[in-house]
């Protein structure tokens, strides 16, 4: 099983609030579709469920937020994710859409939830969930990060592989030059912010992938605009990205 992340600043043009790159998500859907393993697939906010978040101040920290805010965020990452839903079916994927609150408690995922996505994988459904506005209890809200799901499911899932599609090539060891960092090994690089993003952009991303890694489990930051190369991360073929080499292979 395969465990993908389509990054909001790949699905959408983060520039523009509320624009949904159709174009891009329609070929990722296309390449999807070439790989023949149960694949699970989270996306991202960027310009819908960011644009919003940040106008209302909500943060991933549980707190007493603006209910319009909640109610709003919510709203607009049912409409992104409609989009994509759209896109996958007319390429012939058969989504099936699985709203975080289907599986998550608070902020504790639900274990039988979670394993339950396997098995809906396995029958050759794609399960597509994202991060999302959630309840946590006592009036408290809070945004969880499609990043922060990612842990959730790998954790419990273990997946083959876990990749993240972004909107670079991978991680830069020199943001100027764009210079590569092909391959880490459980050390966690230092990442500036990134103040348009309330759940920490690539920050988190490295985050959660270095606590994949150190799981056992391999992860990759590929190029979603050059989606060719997921399938080729999938298919052992040459790989063009940054590894987050698992512990257990190191
Ligand atoms: O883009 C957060 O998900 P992310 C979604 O994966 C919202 O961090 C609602 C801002």
């Amino acid at each position: 099983m395969i465990l993908i992340k389509l990054g909001g600043s790949i699905i959408t043009n983060k520039e523009k609030p509320l624009s949904a790159r159709r174009k891009t998500i329609e070929k990722l859907a296309k390449s999807l579709k070439k790989i023949d393993e149960p694949i699970i697939i989270v996306h991202g906010g960027g310009s819908y469920g960011h644009y919003w978040s940040v106008k209302y101040d909500m943060h991933t920290k549980e707190k007493k937020y603006d209910l319009r805010g909640i109610a709003i965020v919510k709203n607009s990452m049912i409409e992104l994710n409609k989009i994509i839903l759209d896109l996958f079916l007319k390429n012939k994927l058969s989504p099936y859409c699985l709203p975080p609150t289907d599986f998550m408690m608070g902020n504790k995922p639900i274990q039988k939830k979670i394993k339950e996505i396997t098995k809906i994988a396995k029958s050759g459904l794609v399960p597509v969930t994202y991060g999302d506005a959630l309840w946590f209890g006592q009036k408290k809200t809070y945004i969880l990060s499609g990043d922060k799901i990612m842990t959730h499911l790998a954790k419990t899932l273990k997946p083959r592989l876990v990749i993240f599609a972004l909107n670079e090539d991978g991680l830069y060891s020199d943001l100027r030059s764009k210079k590569l960092i092909y391959e880490l090994k459980g050390e966690q690089p230092s990442i500036s912010e990134n103040k348009m993003d309330v759940t920490g952009g690539m920050a988190r991303k490295v985050e959660e992938a270095t606590k994949i890694s150190k799981m056992g489990m391999n992860v990759f930051f590929v190029n979603g605009n050059k989606s060719e190369r997921i399938v080729k991360a999938v298919k052992n073929r040459k790989f063009e990205g940054t590894l987050f080499r698992g512990k257990k292979n190191v």
